[in-house]
């Protein structure tokens, strides 16, 4: 049985402004979790930096950073309690990459879809970051040894991928146990929150089309309208579950709407069933922009001090040091390095 003490540790990318299917998928479940286990909150800007589409602008990665720590503190992530920081502020991060670089294979990397997707046709123009960013993202998870991972479904198989490094490094170090098998936990109806412009593609913060996502920044207008010409398809509303098969614009609108009402979706498909997408469309709006107006002018405050934000990352960054360097070292002397 494992020994170790229950971590929660979870990081968003700072490439643009968090947009609903980060909320949904993740920060949501972060907000909870914080009152059930201690949870360790960072700002991946490391992983920015891979991003296909070339650099990233250094002014931008800087703006992006403080946002999304906004984003955690607007959602309800408090910081007096559970530490936010950047991933950059925390060496350790880096050092146990570069130890997992050469603990990972070849093909376990080559299995990686989001890698395949988000390079595209251009494989070998992409960073050599983008192809390692799932070795990155276990040791930020393993540098604090965290048993529990929240997020979306889309980092499903990443987290599969630092299981198999934990478990690979504690059988050829010869040291049982030494990492936990981080656990996902993916919960909830937002899970997988899709583009409004195309239901098999996932909302993301860097698709081309602004519409395709809502920020937890717009004001209430553009997301009323991007809801409005969220792409749907000619027929009402279904009556049950099985009536959305083939319907994946239909099944992500009852799906946002379910995970921002909190309630199971067969509830909200019962609640519209046979209805035309025009008034669930205003529905749907008019919840969005209740749940979501809170936080878009919470964070607007909360950027108008960027210096309070950067003290508030600083004091994270140490308090999350306090755990990594201990275990850093620990490793370092494991795999035979003179300390
Ligand atoms: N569409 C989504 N539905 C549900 N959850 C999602 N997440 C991302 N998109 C969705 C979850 O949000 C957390 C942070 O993700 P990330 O910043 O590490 O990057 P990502 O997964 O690659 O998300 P994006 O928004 O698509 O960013 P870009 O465009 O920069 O790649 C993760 O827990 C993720 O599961």
């Amino acid at each position: 049985m494992s020994t170790h003490k229950q971590l929660v540790l979870s990081g968003m990318q700072p490439t643009n402004t968090l947009h609903l299917g980060n909320y949904l998928g993740a920060l949501k479940n972060w907000v909870r979790m914080q009152n059930e286990m201690p949870c360790f909150f960072c700002v991946v800007d490391m992983h920015a930096l891979t991003q296909d589409s070339g650099y990233a602008l250094p002014k931008d990665v800087t703006r992006a950073t403080r946002e999304v720590a906004a984003a955690y503190i607007a959602s309800g992530v408090d910081p007096k309690h559970t530490p936010i920081f950047a991933q950059s502020m925390v060496k350790e991060h880096a050092e146990l990459a570069w130890i997992f670089n050469c603990v990972a294979r070849l093909g376990w990397l080559d299995r990686m879809t989001q890698f395949k997707e988000k390079s595209g046709k251009h494989k070998e123009r992409s960073s050599v970051g983008l192809y390692t960013y799932p070795v990155l993202m276990a040791a930020d998870i393993l540098v604090y040894k965290a048993t529990h991972v929240p997020v979306g479904e889309d980092q499903k198989q990443h987290l599969e991928l630092a299981r198999d490094i934990a478990q690979k490094f504690n059988n050829d170090y010869a040291v049982p146990d030494y990492f936990p098998l981080p656990e996902p936990v993916i919960t909830g109806p937002g899970t997988r929150v899709m583009s409004l412009r195309d239901g098999a593609k996932k909302m993301s913060k860097t698709d081309e089309s602004d519409n395709s996502r809502i920020n937890l920044t717009d004001d209430a207008d553009t997301i009323a309208n991007k809801i409005r010409r969220a792409k749907t398809d000619p027929n009402p509303l279904p009556e049950n579950e099985k009536g959305l098969a083939g319907r994946p614009e239909a099944e992500n609108l009852l799906n946002i709407y379910a995970g921002l009402a909190d309630k199971p979706m067969k509830d909200v498909i019962a609640q519209f069933a046979g209805q035309q997408f025009s008034g669930f469309k205003n529905e749907l709006a008019e919840l969005a922009v209740t749940k979501l107006k809170p936080i878009a002018d919470e964070m607007r405050r909360l950027m108008a001090d960027s210096a309070e934000i950067d003290r508030i990352l600083r004091s994270g960054a140490e308090k999350a040091r306090t755990v990594a360097e201990p275990i850093m070292l620990d490793i370092k002397k494991t795999v035979g390095f003179v300390v």
